[in-house]
């Protein structure tokens, strides 16, 4: 008989009666892919064992949309310019996995 679960990590809780996890925050793949949640179960014998598991949480890829670094950006440019001339460059990354 289980008595409990203790929770190494402030990002999930363990129901002590039926062992299930849940998620105490948001995810973030593009932060953190991989959590390692280690859980101990106590019987209740009077002098109480305990024992420990690991438990790795994958946390799988949404696509997101792509983002600018920088909201907006400024470039400066000669009047009279040659038709064609770069006046500036701007680039949007996308954390996602190939998407
Ligand atoms: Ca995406
Ligand atoms: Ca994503």
């Amino acid at each position: 008989m289980l008595n409990s679960f203790v929770d190494q990590v402030r990002n999930f809780a363990i129901h002590p009666d039926t062992g299930w996890i849940s998620a105490r925050v948001t995810f973030d793949r593009e932060q953190k892919q991989m959590y390692r949640v280690t859980v101990s179960a106590v019987d209740h014998g009077a002098n109480p064992k305990s024992t420990n598991a690991v438990v790795m949480v994958e946390v799988l890829d949404k696509n997101e949309p792509p983002r600018f670094p920088a909201s907006y950006r400024v470039f400066v440019t000669d009047e009279n310019i040659p038709m064609g001339t770069v006046v500036g460059r701007v680039l949007a990354l996308d954390g996602d996995q190939g998407k």
